[in-house]
């Protein structure tokens, strides 16, 4: 039987979401042009007064706002409460330029965690629980966001943190975890740590996980699942929102549902900015309505996904995003051809193979070249060349149709490929340096 850590809300009317929604938006948009110069500055730009936003359907009026303007606006210069009121920063995981810091209020905490409860429950989880939490823990989102979620469920948290392998292994089975949360690439690292450790799903208590983050595909769920002998749930979620928990996966697997309570979502063409009806794949956009330090109106997330409003079958109501397919960052313009590390993934996965792999992307003589390093597994691990060449041949064929391009195919040792413990690194793209 399903389980709601708030049914109330969670199970809620369309009515209900979009009054809501109405109410709290015009709330948000009169604090932000009393309380932030630079949201008031942009809206008058716009010629804009609060006046002008009635409801949702207005919301398309409003400027967007881009990493760019929180970058510009470093630190403080999007923080709509005094200091003496926030008790918290984030900061995002980017490692060039300045960090994106985010600011939370007690009240803010007190609401990200519900987001994440609310996640935790729709796993299967609750007060019986032991629940690891294994995303990294400080400045990263991870942690404390699924940590604050464990404890509002009453699980017993197992604050691990990332790292450390055989310590999570050995408190996983000593302390019979029940919940693993952390990123898929390191939920599949432990999984083929236990396999080498010889221990079949059944001498793994975990029943669920709860991973994101970072992009998956729906192979590289199955071969997690398959692992672990767990359900794998994704989780979705970004610094400048509060952190995971923005959406979440309910027992159908099938998109996550959208806190629409506290975040209004939109689909947007990444090119023009215009806004594209239900069902369109685009650009990822949010308005945070309740978060009192740190309010975004309108922000571009640059992740890549379609909205769902089909009714699902776990009787929640809040609108559904896909997997993001990837960000329109992270997609990579190889000879004129849009490649996503996802589509390499589901090829590799498909084919008998672990997401272990990198893309290293090059310019040689002005054309764009890709070659893809990819480990071999203990299972189809081969030293004979002749074998070698054909398994990467094969390889090649499948990238071929999935990417229409050519990419050149090394087949590297088992192990061989630096693992994470976090997010995944898959691209080296030489042509930026
Ligand atoms: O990654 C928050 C988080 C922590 C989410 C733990 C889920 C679990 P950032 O470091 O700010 O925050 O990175 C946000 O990561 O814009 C997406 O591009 C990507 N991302 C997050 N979750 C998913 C997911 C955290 N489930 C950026 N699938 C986002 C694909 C994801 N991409």
């Amino acid at each position: 039987m399903e389980r709601y850590y708030q049914p109330e809300i969670e199970c809620a009317s369309r009515e209900t979401i979009l009054a809501w929604q109405n109410e709290r938006l015009c709330k948000q948009v009169k604090n932000v042009w009393d309380n932030v110069p630079y949201y008031r500055r942009k809206m008058e730009e716009k010629g804009l007064t609060p006046d002008d936003i009635r409801g949702v359907e207005d919301l398309h009026k409003l400027p967007f706002v881009t990493k760019d303007d929180l970058r510009e606006a470093y630190p403080y210069g999007l923080v709509a409460r005094p200091l003496r009121d926030c008790v918290r920063i984030q900061s995002t995981s980017g490692t060039t330029g300045k960090r994106v810091v985010a600011f939370y209020t007690q009240h803010d905490l007190d609401l990200w965690e519900d987001c994440c409860a609310r996640a935790i429950v729709a796993a299967g989880g609750t007060h019986e629980d032991v629940c690891q939490v294994s995303y990294g823990y400080g400045l990263f989102t991870g942690g404390p966001g699924l940590n604050g979620g464990s404890h509002k469920v009453g699980c017993l948290t197992i604050p691990t943190s990332s790292g450390n392998t055989e310590r999570q292994i050995m408190f996983i089975r000593d302390l019979n975890a029940t919940i693993l949360c952390c990123t898929p690439s390191y939920a599949a690292y432990l999984g083929e740590t236990m396999k080498e450790m010889g221990l079949s799903p059944d001498e793994i208590p975990l029943k669920a996980g709860i991973f994101g983050a970072e992009a998956w595909s729906e192979e590289m769920r199955r071969s997690i699942q398959e692992t672990l002998g767990i359900k794998a749930y994704d989780i979705y979620g970004l610094t400048e929102l509060s952190g995971p928990g923005v959406a979440f996966e309910c027992s159908e697997q099938s998109g996550m549902h959208i806190n629409e309570d506290h975040f209004i979502a939109e689909i947007i063409d990444p090119q023009t900015g215009e806004v594209l009806p239900e069902g369109s794949q685009g650009e990822l956009v949010f308005t945070s309505i309740t978060k009192e330090a740190f309010p975004l109106l309108r922000y571009r997330t640059r992740d890549i996904c379609v909205l769902s409003r089909k009714s699902c079958s776990c009787g929640r109501t809040h609108v559904k995003m896909s997997k993001p397919r990837g960000r329109s960052d992270d997609m990579l313009i190889i000879k004129g051809v849009n490649v996503f590390p996802s589509q390499i993934e589901t090829v590799l996965l498909a084919q008998g193979y672990q997401a272990n792999y990198q893309m290293i992307v090059d310019r040689v003589n002005n054309t764009d070249t890709l070659e893809v390093q990819v480990e071999m597994t203990p299972e189809n691990f081969s030293d004979n060349l002749a074998q070698i060449t054909q398994m990467e041949k094969s390889l090649v064929a499948a990238l071929k149709a999935m990417l229409g391009i050519y990419a050149k195919v090394r087949l590297v040792a088992p192990k061989s490929i630096a693992r994470s413990e976090g997010k995944a690194v898959r691209v080296i793209d030489k042509r930026k340096i």
